[in-house]
């Protein structure tokens, strides 16, 4: 696989799916609308079943030529050969998982603050996930709404890296491009993607919602 397209970041969430929609189908409906990037997240997961989730959504992924990630757990990446591990700041650090994973890996790290981000800078991640930039019912916050002024002060630490930026928290269509051009940073660095859970999860139409998504964030690349 070549590079990332970080477009459109979906972060996965099981519990918000609309009632008699099926996982897995629903996840593929949301790659046939233009999802480039999958995370699996489960917080309530035991091991076993974290495994057996992960494992049919990576079938699913490899299909669209897609990458998959797994939130906070490394041994899960290594047993389903994911892409790569999508870490907090609370989870093992980037030069831990490395060590664990395959050289070409993928790892990001959750940014809330500019320390953050130069650690991340420091430890040579491959991504950083900014946020929350907005407010989100999806996770209970512990740190202030950063918005996007906030994260385009944050993307400039990584002009001379080659490290890419996503933003999530609160992110959905119809703020979108308020979103993103409100982050362009001060040196115009802008977003890679943009990250969401409940805008494509919680949808009874995910297709539709990716595409949404999708073309917009094109408009964007376009017009910046
Ligand atoms: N990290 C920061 S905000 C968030 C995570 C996992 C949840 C984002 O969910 P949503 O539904 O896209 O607001
Ligand atoms: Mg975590």
């Amino acid at each position: 696989m070549g590079a990332i397209d970080y477009s459109i970041y979906l972060v996965t969430g099981r519990e918000l799916l609309p009632p008699g929609k099926d996982y897995l189908q629903h996840l593929e409906e949301s790659l046939q609308g233009g999802v480039t990037v999958v995370q699996i997240r489960e917080k309530h997961a035991e091991t076993a079943e974290f495994i057996r989730i992960a494992a049919k959504s990576k079938a699913i992924c490899d299909k669209y030529n897609v990458p998959m990630l797994i939130n906070d757990r490394v041994d899960v990446a290594v047993a389903v050969n994911a892409h790569g591990v999508h870490l907090g700041q609370d989870d093992m650090t980037v030069f831990q998982a490395r060590s664990m994973l395959p050289r070409d890996a993928i790892i990001g790290v959750s940014c809330n603050n500019v320390d953050h981000v130069k650690r991340a800078i420091k430890d040579s991640a491959d991504y950083v996930g900014i946020g929350a930039v907005w407010a989100t019912q999806t996770k209970q916050l512990t740190n202030p709404v950063i918005g996007p002024r906030g994260v385009g002060a944050m993307l400039e630490l990584l002009d001379g890296t080659t490290i890419k930026a996503v933003a999530i928290g609160g992110i959905k269509s119809s703020n979108l491009l308020r979103t993103l051009h409100g982050a362009v940073s001060p040196t115009n660095r802008a977003l890679d993607g943009v990250a969401v859970v409940s805008e494509i999860a919680a949808s009874p139409e995910p297709r539709q919602a990716a595409e949404k998504l999708s073309r917009l964030f094109k408009s964007f690349r376009i017009r910046h």
